[in-house]
């Protein structure tokens, strides 16, 4: 289970299930949302945020675990909403490399990627005792999914992370950085998404995550994508050979049986 994986070469995503055999399993993320499919289930009701702009004074920890820059959120913080309680864990992002060519979220939509993508991880609170117990378990996780697309304006609230990011330029580095209104880095309109049920997007891809996906996407600038896209390693300080941490997205998963719900029609 502590087997190293990366997204391309000789460990790379095609070869994650010979080591982590969940990874081949028929209920995988990300997908493609083909929009005409999905079906609208007047049930889903908006999603609610519970202490995500209440942080506090205490300050998040930054880390570089050599796959994705992750936040750690305070445990306070949670998911109202659907069926269960959920607590925050931390979030994190994936993206592209820097290149000309965009598409480097994990979700598509009609076969298109948006530029970024941010995860938001919650475990099921109410069920299970903590993450590595809830992960394995069905309905043990709800990760929101934001698509970021660039556009001319610099979003703010993202430079409460950006601008942090030269302090953990190499893995396994870990950086505190000040506090600060996690909802503000969530699309305006929370009551509009997708839901399906899959996995996690990485080595161990265990299958009990509830997710959701917004369908109002979040604008940074070219700038601050740029940012995200060049500055951190994928290796350690003491490594020889350096390595971008670039291109850390999963390529979409076949649907399989499972049905893609919106709740807006
Ligand atoms: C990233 O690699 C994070 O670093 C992992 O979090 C995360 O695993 C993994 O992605 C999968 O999450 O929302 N993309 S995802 O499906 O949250 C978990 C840590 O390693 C269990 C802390
Ligand atoms: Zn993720």
């Amino acid at each position: 289970n502590k087997s190293p994986w990366t997204y391309t070469g000789s460990v790379g995503q095609s070869q994650w299930s010979e080591y982590f055999p969940d990874c081949g399993g028929t209920s995988q993320s990300p997908i493609d949302v083909v929009t005409t499919q999905t079906k609208y289930d007047p049930t889903l009701s908006p999603l609610t945020p519970l202490g995500y702009n209440q942080h506090g004074s205490k300050p998040f920890t930054l880390h570089n675990n050599g796959h994705t820059v992750v936040i750690e959120l305070p445990e306070w913080m949670g998911l109202g909403g659907l069926p269960w309680l959920f607590t925050a864990v931390q979030m994190h992002l994936h993206w592209g490399n820097g290149g000309p060519d965009h598409g480097s979220s994990e979700h598509t939509i009609n076969g298109l990627s948006a530029d970024a993508e941010l995860h938001v991880v919650h475990y099921n609170s109410e069920l299970y005792p903590n993450i590595s117990a809830a992960m394995r378990q069905r309905n043990g996780l709800a990760v929101l999914g934001i698509l970021i697309v660039t556009g001319e304006e610099t979003n703010l609230a993202f430079n409460n992370i950006l601008s942090y990011l030269s302090r953990i330029r190499n893995a396994d580095q870990k950086a505190f950085i000040p506090a600060f209104d996690v909802q503000s880095l969530l699309p305006k309109d929370l009551g509009s998404y997708y839901r399906y049920n899959g996995s996690l997007t990485t080595p161990p891809c265990y299958q009990g995550v509830i997710w959701t996906l917004f369908h109002e996407m979040v604008q940074i600038s070219k700038a601050q994508l740029l940012k995200l896209e060049t500055i951190l390693y994928a290796s350690r300080a003491e490594d020889h050979e350096k390595m971008l941490l670039q291109d850390n997205y999963r390529v979409t998963q076949p649907l399989n049986r499972r049905v893609i719900f919106t709740s807006f029609s």
